[in-house]
């Protein structure tokens, strides 16, 4: 079926299945950080952020790949149909996050696109996670797609601002702007390193758990 010719209410049919994995995702992502949290007695997470892809953007889309903008070709097409976007201070926290999404046992990870170890072209940077969750539906389970994006709030403040310039957009955008865009992109990397390094500078000045309990318990806190 030709999305632009489909009813408000069969969208929202379609659409059904990615809300609900948006919902189970989001509940992951609170138990990872809380998981994080109890390890490390600080939240790394600094915001999520969940949405479903709107039918003009999924079509949009569709007829960039190649395919003829159906819901069937969206589904199958389509890795980012719901998206989530988990945004953290140090670039260690990133792989921190995917490791503990890759221990989720109701989960198949289908695909990780990892540039940050290799940027796009254009200077983008983020860690993406194409997963497959299983959505209990009214008379069958079905394993859907969402695509999580793990990134720092360097790379978060770039991609924003790159995407808001240039991503999508049909202007032609000059070379000029564009190799500042990739020396923004050098900066925010650059700025994670030191905000990284700093951190483990702090982390090393607080004494560990055990020692400031230890301490209480002499002065007579407990
Ligand atoms: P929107 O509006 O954010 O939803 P593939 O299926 O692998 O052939 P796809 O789906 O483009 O190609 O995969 P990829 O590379 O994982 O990109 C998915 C999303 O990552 C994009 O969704 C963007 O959100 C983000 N992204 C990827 N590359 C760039 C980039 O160069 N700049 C910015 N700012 N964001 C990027 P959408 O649907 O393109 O856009």
């Amino acid at each position: 079926m030709l999305i632009e010719t489909m009813s408000n209410h069969d969208l929202r049919l379609a659409m059904l299945p990615y809300a609900s994995a948006l919902k189970s995702i989001n509940m992951y992502a609170e138990t990872i950080m809380e998981e994080l949290f109890a390890h490390r007695r600080s939240n790394p997470v600094e915001h999520i952020k969940a949405r479903l892809k709107r039918p003009s953007s999924i079509a949009r889309k569709l007829e960039k790949k190649g395919y003829e903008p159906t819901v069937e070709n969206a589904v199958k097409y389509i890795d980012d149909i719901a998206g989530v976007r988990i945004v953290c201070l140090f670039p260690d926290d990133i792989y921190k996050i995917a490791g503990v999404i890759k221990n989720f046992n109701n989960l198949r990870i289908c695909r990780i696109k990892d540039y940050i170890a290799v940027p796009k072209h254009n200077g983008y940077r983020s860690y993406h996670m194409h997963v497959e969750i299983p959505i209990r539906l009214l008379d069958h389970e079905e394993w859907v797609k969402v695509e999580i994006q793990i990134r720092t709030v360097a790379m978060d403040s770039w991609a924003s601002m790159e995407h808001k310039i240039r991503y999508k957009k049909s202007v032609e955008i000059p070379d000029s702007i564009s190799c500042k865009l990739l020396d923004c992109a050098r900066l925010t990397s650059e700025l994670d390193k030191r905000m990284q390094a700093l951190n483990e500078e702090i982390e090393r000045l607080i004494p560990p758990k055990a020692a400031i309990e230890q301490l209480n318990v002499l002065n007579g806190y407990f």
